[in-house]
């Protein structure tokens, strides 16, 4: 979308719900990033000129970034912990404090996102279409923008976590986003690294959360980048793992039990067959006692995962039901 569309929406938008438009709060994570700082936060004021905001950074440089922050009026944080996820805490608690409906937005300091999409990310949660907007920048990316090693590690999450979650995301490492604040307040967010994406999107889906995708431009970084993709990588990797038994344990239960079953079934089998050339076809001593208790075992064993992840299955729905219910009844009141 050209940023002159992206403005005319805004104005639209505004409009629209002027009498009771929700505030956004832009949250800024920094690490040594001076080069950019200035010129991001002054480009989401003037894409924010039509709505009531207010921009945190929230810091753990060593360089000029604070003090550029500060001249420029932002509301300045200093990052409890250290890392990507551990800032975005920091200015998630800010906001959540603040006890109102609202949007909050996130964009890095690099200057590879353009402030100018903000308000067509913030649309479909002002229009109610979304609870959580996601920028994708497969649609738009310029030239060398994301190392082949990063699209394709993002490609490859994306789809784990599409396939696992039944959500559909391209870009599911984007870190341009906008949620309400109801939806983030619903949230466990604990990582405090990268992998916190990964998690807010898991998080949504748990709790139901409408979901959106909508195309953005992305560009050449300015600084360097602070992500370190193997260390990174695999953390975002087992976080889009680890948390499926929270969702569907029967997955993760049920394929264990079921493999445990076969190789059972599989043990069962070949202590048979010797069994039966030692009854009928006159083969000496029967030589296969371990494999027949190796295969009660995995029988057994493969039973009792499979009947846990059952159990928890329903434990889980039963848990989300009164969830759902408890909801419903502190909106109706
Ligand atoms: N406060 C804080 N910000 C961080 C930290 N790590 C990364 N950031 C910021 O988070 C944003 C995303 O990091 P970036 O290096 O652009 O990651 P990439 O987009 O995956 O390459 C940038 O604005 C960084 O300055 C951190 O440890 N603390
Ligand atoms: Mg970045």
């Amino acid at each position: 979308m050209s940023v002159l569309h992206a403005h005319m929406r805004s104005k639209q938008t505004f409009q629209i719900i002027s009498h009771s438009a929700p505030r956004v709060y832009v949250v800024i994570p920094t690490l040594d990033e001076e080069k950019s700082i200035g010129e991001v936060v002054k480009r989401c004021k003037i894409a924010l000129a039509a709505f009531d905001y207010e921009i945190i950074v929230v810091d753990g440089s060593r360089d000029k970034t604070r003090e550029i922050a500060r001249r420029l009026g932002t509301t300045l944080l200093k990052e409890k912990g250290h890392g990507y996820g551990a800032a975005y805490l920091t200015g998630f608690e800010y906001v959540l404090n603040k006890q109102e409906d609202s949007i909050i937005v996130m964009i890095d300091a690099d200057s590879t996102y353009s402030p100018e999409d903000i308000p067509a990310l913030i649309d479909p949660i002002l229009e109610g279409e979304a609870d959580l907007a996601l920028a994708n920048r497969f649609a738009n990316i310029e030239h060398d923008a994301m190392p082949l090693r990063n699209r394709l590690g993002n490609k490859m999450i994306s789809k784990i976590v599409s396939k696992l979650y039944g959500v559909k995301i391209t870009d599911s490492q984007s870190g341009f986003r906008a949620i309400s604040s109801n939806c983030l307040r619903t949230m466990f967010l604990e990582a405090k690294g990268m992998p916190l994406a990964t998690e807010m999107l898991i998080e949504a889906r748990k709790m139901g959360a409408k979901i959106v995708e909508v195309s953005t431009k992305y560009h050449v970084r300015v600084g360097e980048s602070k992500m370190r993709a193997l260390r990174d990588g695999y953390g975002i990797l087992w976080t889009s793992l680890k948390l499926v038994s929270e969702i569907n344990p029967f997955i993760i239960y049920g394929s264990l039990g079921a493999l445990f079953f076969l190789l059972g079934i599989t043990f069962g089998a070949y202590a048979f067959i010797g069994w039966y050339e030692w009854q009928f076809l006159g083969a000496g001593t029967w030589p296969r006692l371990g494999s027949a208790m190796l295969s009660v075992l995995f029988v057994v064993g493969g039973t009792v995962i499979f009947g846990l992840g059952i159990l928890l299955d329903s434990l889980l729905r039963y848990m989300r039901a009164t969830a759902y219910r408890e909801r419903a009844t502190i909106r109706n009141s």
